[in-house]
């Protein structure tokens, strides 16, 4: 029964709610209060004061007899629990799957064969290395862990933004991770790997050059989590009815396509929202404009495996989608917020060996290993084993087996049976359903080698940059100017300019020239030469692939008093239509008196709302209003970021002054710097700015600059 405390504001319900729960068997008495307008101890008793503990006398000393007062303090001393090793920082919501494609022909797996079958879904979106309170826009992977409860139990694909890992076996982890986090002595840096410790690891670890080119990249600073890739990475294996194996690896694509920030504004978006990603998807799910994802496969055979130029089971490795195509076989929507952060997001629980019949794994030893490792977090963090009892772990078909007791047990078998097999009657095993493993064929000696086939550490590194834009080759090199900047020790960034050699000679070279090294050293010695052949990948680059659209993106509206309410409609219309959003950035937070006499309500108050917020800019002002504004240093900044930071940005001409105060004077005006002359091209302007930015434009200024 539920309860309800307080008013509902609007589509999301600030009441505080209450689950009772009569105890087994018990009946719930009905008294008042129950009703959810009375507070209770945990025992469900009335409290009569909540605003004084109990004392002998009105100065007197605290009595330890107010159990109600010791009983809420303990409480609130055991709120935490331990956050996750890695992925600490992360943002939950719920779904659906819908398949249009049958794979049958490979599987069993219902999820996967029944065309039509919606799945519910639980997505934790995470940056990895930031501990929990760190700020969204780290340099660092995106986690993007799926929970499918489908008809058969829960599946998880604890996927990332990026295809591929740091490491080949799993015994490296815990290495990798303590080198990125916080150096143990001083306990920073935070979230960020832009320090000693973590580029000497990587420094000494060749096998992590393809993954340093993709978190180099603008992979790693992503615009949104609406607007990135998913992929589980490994190679696993589906299944059929015969017991056939087929590889399998999965992709997320969304369907507003991939699009992230420019460093300089992810630094700056730190600041002004370090819950930038949160906020957004919250909003847009609030909104209602759930984003959504096509769910891709890439199938292949042993024969492919065996011809392929690397290991299938390399995790360092893609298979380009040029040579194996993603095939898509159905979508989800991401379309509701948690109601609990806490119950959710916090105690979700994914584990990569959380497979249902018809899906299997492979021999890649980082998944070998990953398939300890996340049951074992589980009870680390989630305090006992009986963490699928929590309800957004719980799969949403019966759980039917003898398991029992434990810290926590909220569902022990009745009855007096608790073995299998029994006289009594209850679950037994069923070979026609129940999962099966793949029964691979394996034979060998024991002993700890990494194959020579994981050999290879550069080609695909190299394939990668070169399938790059040129401006995004010059933020890969920015990037690695900028983390290695950041070391203290000369051999430490040497040795990774030694590794670069192997990978691109000109973006060592540039490296070494952004560091000031006296020269370049020397080659790290390959343990295979590096290819040059491998063709460049259109599907690894994001400018290649833009969505040429600006639909799901947010237009930033600068205005003020006596400023130009058609054109406001006119942009606000074209806004709606796509459909975007935006937002109203005024001088001060109560809005803006529009020429037309109506009151325009600010969302931001200018310094609240920088341009780096942003995804394009209107500065729709009055004569007065830019005279103020070019006067004021956030305004400044506001339209100089957004001009720096390649921006489409769209103004009336009384903006003019603002835009010269701010240094973007008539002369530097380019295709991306458009004039709102009549509210029809208000139209024109949202459609140029599906091109998301002006990528020459940041070409030209660090030419001015240099
Ligand atoms: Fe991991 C969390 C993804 C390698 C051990 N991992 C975690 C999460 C994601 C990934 C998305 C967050 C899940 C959530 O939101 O709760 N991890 C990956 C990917 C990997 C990878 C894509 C490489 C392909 N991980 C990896 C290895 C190990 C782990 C090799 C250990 C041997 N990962 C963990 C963990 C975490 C985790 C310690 C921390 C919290 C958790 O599991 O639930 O067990």
């Amino acid at each position: 029964m539920t309860g309800t405390i307080g008013k509902d504001t609007g589509a999301q319900s600030h009441a505080a709610e209450f689950e009772t729960f009569a105890g087994e068997g018990g009946e719930l008495h009905q008294i008042a209060g129950s009703d959810g307008t009375v507070l209770t101890t945990q025992q469900g008793v009335p409290v009569a004061d909540d605003q004084n503990s109990l004392k002998l006398g009105e100065r007197g000393p605290t009595l330890l007899e107010d159990f109600h007062f010791r009983e809420k303090i303990f409480h609130f001393d055991h709120e935490r629990i331990p956050e996750r090793v890695v992925h600490a920082r992360g943002f939950g919501v719920h779904g659906t799957f819908t398949l249009d494609e049958s794979l049958a022909e490979y599987t069993t797996a219902k999820v996967l064969t029944e065309v039509g079958e919606q799945t519910p879904m639980f997505v934790r979106f995470s940056t990895v290395a930031g501990n929990k309170g760190s700020f969204d826009l780290a340099r660092d992977v995106r986690g993007f862990a799926a929970k499918f409860y489908t008809k058969e139990g829960n599946w998880d694909i604890v996927a990332n933004n990026i295809p591929v890992f740091f490491i080949q076996d799993a015994i490296k982890f815990p290495d990798v991770v303590h080198a990125a986090k916080q150096e143990p002595d001083r306990g920073f840096p935070q979230a960020q790997t832009a320090h000693d410790n973590f580029w000497d690891f990587i420094g000494l670890t060749p096998e992590s050059m393809h993954m340093i080119m993709w978190i180099m990249s603008d992979r790693a600073i992503p615009r949104s989590f609406r607007f990135m890739e998913g992929f589980g990475v490994h190679s696993f294996r589906l299944i059929d009815a015969e017991g056939k194996g087929t590889y399998v690896k999965f992709h997320f694509k969304p369907k507003l396509g991939l699009q992230s920030v420019m460093w300089n504004e992810a630094l700056k978006i730190n600041g002004s929202d370090p819950d930038f990603h949160r906020r957004d998807l919250w909003d847009a799910i609030t909104m209602g404009t759930p984003p959504e994802w096509d769910l891709g496969v890439q199938l292949f055979d042993d024969d492919f495996a065996d011809q392929f130029e690397f290991d299938v089971l390399d995790s360092t490795k893609i298979i380009p989608e040029e040579q194996i195509p993603v095939r898509r076989i159905g979508s989800f929507v991401l379309d509701r917020v948690v109601d609990n952060f806490f119950a959710e997001t916090e105690q979700v629980a994914f584990c990569t060996q959380n497979v249902v019949p018809g899906i299997g794994f492979t021999n890649d030893p980082l998944l070998q290993g990953r398939n300890f490792s996340y049951l074992d977090t589980q009870l680390k963090r989630l305090g006992s084993p009986n963490f699928t009892h929590i309800p957004i772990n719980a799969p949403k078909v019966p759980v039917q087996n003898f398991q029992q007791d434990g810290h926590m047990a909220m569902r022990n078998p009745k009855g007096r049976v608790n073995y299998e097999p029994n006289s009594w009657g209850g679950p037994r095993e069923n070979p026609e359903i129940g999962y099966r493993h793949f029964a691979a064929q394996d034979t060998g000696r024991k002993a700890q080698v990494r194959s020579a086939t994981f050999a290879d550490h550069y080609s695909q590194a190299r394939q990668f940059f070169v399938s790059q834009t040129p401006i995004e080759q010059k933020h890969i090199g920015d990037a690695l100017v900028f983390e290695l900047s950041k070391c203290e020790r000369i051999d430490i960034r040497q040795r990774i300019v030694a590794h670069l050699r192997n990978i691109d000679e000109t973006l060592a070279t540039v490296v070494a020239d952004g560091l000031g090294l006296p020269a370049l050293p020397e080659p790290f010695p390959a343990a295979v030469p590096t290819r040059t052949d491998l063709p460049p990948s259109e599907a690894l680059s994001i400018v290649k692939r833009g969505p040429q659209s600006f639909e799901g993106r947010k237009l930033g509206i600068l205005v003020t008093d006596g400023a130009s309410a058609s054109v406001v409609k006119a942009l606000v219309k074209a806004v709606e239509a796509l459909p975007a959003v935006y937002e109203i950035i005024s001088p001060k937070i109560a809005g803006a008196t529009l020429d037309d006499g109506t009151l325009v309500e600010a969302k931001q108050k200018i310094d609240g709302g920088p341009s780096v917020l942003y995804d394009a800019v209107a500065l729709v002002v009055s004569d007065e209003g830019a005279a103020m504004l070019s006067e004021d240093k956030t305004a400044k900044d506001f339209v100089s970021d957004a001009f720096g930071h390649g921006k489409f940005i769209a103004y009336t001409a009384e903006a003019l002054p603002l835009l010269e105060r701010a240094g973007v004077a008539a002369s530097d005006h380019d295709a991306g710097v458009i004039a709102l002359k009549s509210t029809s091209e208000a139209q024109t302007f949202l459609e140029t700015c599906g091109q998301l930015r002006v990528w020459d434009r940041e070409l030209k200024i660090d030419l001015d600059a240099a």
